[in-house]
């Protein structure tokens, strides 16, 4: 059936997909434009294959009933979807290449809460299991501006929690167990014997999975095929709206797990993931640890593992992301690579084997094995390293930071701010970066700044405006720049690090260590005097 529509304001995709509210996506004609759009932008949904899944949240059955006929009126010839319409990000990601699929639709908004007056998101993977670059999502966003008929087809709902082969029209409906060929991939790259055997020795570890996707995934994975004890894995079951949890794995969102980790027997090891199961968070007895420094001790301990026993063709951090992977990277002699944040600017590294491991300071990291971050996968990647290394999380990083010395990081948010109040904060800083090289700020003198620009080395395609940063001669950093993930206003990221060499020093309080940078932002960006906030909203 053909739907005559008309072209509807602001369907721009952003850092991870078109995300909005929810009662924007169940308006009449927002999602059908969209996804016409995406068939339109990528050659048409004709003889095509596809994954089609998401994290649960409010409107995802729905969302998904109507993905489905519009595919098979558009000709599509076969989609695979998960059971009950269930996917993670990372397992869609490798079910789009383990079946050679033309790419699949991830329904989404990641970390953002979920419900019918939350977040919606709707994301494009290509073949390669990775977001669509920016040239595609370009593409699809000029089809939205043009669009004036969208196809679906007259059919019933289909029955998404019944395993095995449906029709609609001429499309083959697949439903799959979304866990299975995930599991399955996981035993493939880590030691699961090493782990079961750790953990049958009384190795104890709390896995917050937020009433959201992974949950499902780590049941079966860490409880039932790693033997870890029943109830390792709490807020396991996926619900609409996240059992009004806000599912972004952070000290101030999982604080939880963190007031459990840092309490009186707390386990040997904690872990939380997001939305839709590509973030992480990892927490040891007593100890946090940050993303960026979870990258580079990753890195460096990745060959423990039987999927990297060959060691890393190279790292791969996006620009905010703190500098502790490039001095891994250095040590072992391998390339490391500074992306614009957003996993699409990966997905070249690893499709030419530049890039093995990739991590953003946001709480995701991954590696090769799928085209996303992949939260499970980390935690995993750090429980193999754990069962080798027979050492405390603290352990690890004390040991880590003794010989690569430490990068304080922190990064600070300011939410739901005026558009224009951020703006000015952006062009005010902008304005002056190119007078700022050898001035002296807080004591530290700048080396350089600029607003970062990307050329990937792969297909030297030039990405501008990914944040403006300022670089001090001692190595510290102070970068600024604005989400691309909210629904609600402005959300300006001010991301701050300093560089201690060690042996002394190593043992400092996170903030404190970094006041002169937080000092220094202040100075010379002025968020507080602007905003008229007294802090961040959120401190990770
Ligand atoms: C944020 C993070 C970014 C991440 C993106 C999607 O984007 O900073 O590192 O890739 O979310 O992650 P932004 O533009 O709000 O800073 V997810 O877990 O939402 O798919
Ligand atoms: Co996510």
């Amino acid at each position: 059936m053909r739907v005559a529509t008309r072209p509807i304001d602001g369907q721009k995709p952003g850092t991870s997909g078109l995300r909005k509210k929810t009662k924007v996506f169940m308006a009449k004609g927002y999602l059908e434009n969209f996804i016409q759009s995406v068939f339109d932008a990528t050659g048409g949904a004709t003889g095509r294959t596809y994954v089609v899944g998401g994290d649960g949240r409010y409107f995802n059955d729905r969302a998904t009933q109507t993905i489905l006929k519009m595919a098979a009126a558009n000709g599509a010839k076969r989609v695979m979807v998960g059971r009950n319409a269930l996917l993670s990000t990372p397992a869609a990601s490798h079910l789009i290449r383990l079946n050679r699929t033309d790419g699949g639709i991830i329904l989404s908004a990641s970390h953002n809460p979920g419900g019918l007056d939350e977040d919606f998101g709707v994301k494009f993977n290509t073949p390669n299991g990775g977001p669509a670059p920016e040239a595609v999502t370009e593409a699809i966003f000029a089809r939205t501006k043009e669009i004036r008929d969208y196809y679906i087809a007259d059919d019933t709902d289909l029955d998404l929690s019944r395993i095995g082969t449906q029709q609609i029209g001429g499309m083959e409906v697949s439903v799959i167990d979304p866990v299975a060929d995930y599991a399955a991939l996981m035993e493939t790259l880590f030691d699961f014997e090493a782990i079961r055997a750790m953990f049958a020795g009384g190795f104890r570890m709390r896995f917050d999975a937020m009433c959201a996707i992974t949950g499902p995934y780590a049941r079966e994975i860490i409880e039932t095929r790693l033997g870890a004890a029943p109830g390792t894995v709490v807020n396991g079951t996926p619900l609409p709206d996240f059992g009004g949890m806000h599912p972004d794995p952070n000290p101030t969102w999982a604080h939880a797990l963190m007031d459990e980790m840092f309490g009186p027997d707390a386990p040997d090891f904690g872990a939380a993931s997001d939305g839709d199961g590509d973030r992480n968070m990892v927490v040891g007895r007593g100890i946090y640890v940050s993303p960026s420094d979870s990258l580079a001790v990753l890195a460096a301990n990745a060959h423990l593992a039987p999927g990297y026993r060959d060691g890393l063709k190279g790292v791969a951090r996006s620009m905010p992301t703190s500098t502790a992977a490039d001095r891994v990277a250095e040590a072992l002699g391998i390339g490391s690579y500074e992306t614009p944040t957003g996993w699409k600017f990966f997905g070249n590294l690893l499709d030419a084997g530049r890039a093995t491991l990739c991590g953003e300071e946001s709480f995701g990291a991954g590696s090769d094995h799928v085209r996303e971050k992949d939260g499970l996968w980390a935690v995993l990647l750090w429980l193999n390293i754990l069962a080798e290394r027979k050492e405390s999380v603290a352990e690890i990083m004390g040991g880590h930071w003794q010989r690569f010395g430490r990068n304080y990081y922190s990064r600070h948010d300011y939410e739901a701010l005026p558009v224009a109040v951020a703006n000015a904060v952006m062009d005010g800083l902008r304005a002056k970066l190119g007078a700022l090289s050898g001035q002296v700020v807080e004591g530290m003198t700048v080396g350089s700044a600029d607003d970062f620009a990307y050329e990937d080395p792969v297909d030297g395609s030039v990405s501008r405006g990914q944040g403006l940063r300022v670089v001090f001669t001692d190595g510290s950093r102070l970068v600024l720049r604005l989400s691309g993930t909210g629904t609600e206003g402005a959300t300006i990221r001010l991301y701050l690090e300093r560089y201690v060499p060690g042996p002394d020093g190593l043992d400092a309080e996170v903030q404190e260590a970094l006041a002169p940078v937080i000092r220094a932002a202040e100075t010379l960006a002025g968020i507080r005097a602007a905003t008229g906030r007294e802090g961040p909203d959120v401190i990770t």
